[in-house]
């Protein structure tokens, strides 16, 4: 097993409770994870889909387990709620077992780089629907998720790597991609209006790194389809990079260069057609 070693690591959009969320993958990365924070970007446990349906997994249960392992190991865990997971949001100000919940955070990076850290559904106002979701079509992502879990499955068996369908469907629907933006403009735009160096969130399920008129827009992605992480490493560079049977480079932002991530190497990349390797991009930067 390799360690792997960064200064903070963020992560959100894990949806626990629900047969979608990649537990597996998601728990190798974090025992393989060496960081001094880990932040908890939001909708973590899927309260809202629990209230509906009771479905819960071993591997979920681990997940959480080895979350508090590291907080034991000294890790600063901060764990800012999301919509799904609203009713943690009452508990803000909390501490359980080293795990801090916060409504939201300011991390500053090792560069000096100012961050706002939240989920980010606030950014998805009810006249743009409810939740962005409804804009793609809610039953359509559902029958999308459930293929993607049927297509994994199937390819797990013929020991494929894995594959997020549902990226690559959303990548060529233009009113999906259309609706990414448009959030991705509304994220940064208040980034800059509160004097942030940029904006660390979740809730969209697309991860992303980009700069937007001097701004970062720094969104870490999800582990039900794209199974992405945000990490700083010691110099204060920000990496998305994905996680399954292969460790991919998506994106990175150092005080330097800004390496966009882009729609094709978010689906492509458990491919490795795109692949870089985290070594490339830090030579390249
Ligand atoms: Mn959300």
């Amino acid at each position: 097993m390799t360690t792997f070693y960064c200064r903070s690591a963020f992560i959100s959009d894990v949806h626990l409770g629900t047969p979608d969320c990649k537990a597996a993958y998601l728990l190798d990365f974090l025992r393989q994870l060496r960081c001094e924070k880990l932040y908890l970007v939001g909708d973590i446990i899927d309260m809202e889909a629990l209230a509906k349906r009771r479905w819960w997994h071993a591997g979920h249960s681990a997940v959480i387990d080895e979350i508090f392992a590291l907080a034991r190991c000294g890790v600063e865990v901060v764990y800012i709620p999301g919509n799904h997971d609203a009713p943690m949001r009452g508990l803000h100000g909390q501490n359980f077992g080293g795990v801090r919940i916060a409504l939201d955070a300011v991390h500053v990076g090792a560069d000096g780089r100012r961050y706002r850290v939240s989920h980010g559904d606030e950014f998805d106002p009810e006249h743009v629907g409810r939740r962005w979701m409804l804009q793609f079509g809610e039953a359509m992502h559902r029958f999308i998720c459930w293929s993607n879990r049927r297509l994994h499955a199937m390819r797990q068996r013929l020991e494929l790597p894995y594959l997020p369908l549902s990226i690559i469907v959303k990548s060529h629907i233009g009113k999906a991609l259309a609706y990414i933006r448009a959030y991705e403009a509304r994220v940064a735009a208040d980034a800059r209006e509160c004097g942030f160096d940029g904006h660390i969130c979740g809730h969209i399920h697309f991860g992303h790194v980009r700069e937007l008129d001097g701004v970062l827009y720094l969104n870490d992605g999800d582990w039900v389809e794209h199974c992405t992480a945000l990490i700083e490493d010691h110099t204060g560079a920000m990496e998305l990079i994905h996680w399954s049977e292969q460790l991919t480079a998506l994106g990175r932002a150092s005080r330097e260069l800004v390496w966009p991530s882009s729609a094709a190497a978010l689906a492509l990349a458990p491919l490795g057609a795109c692949a870089r390797g985290l070594g490339e991009l830090h030579r390249a930067a």
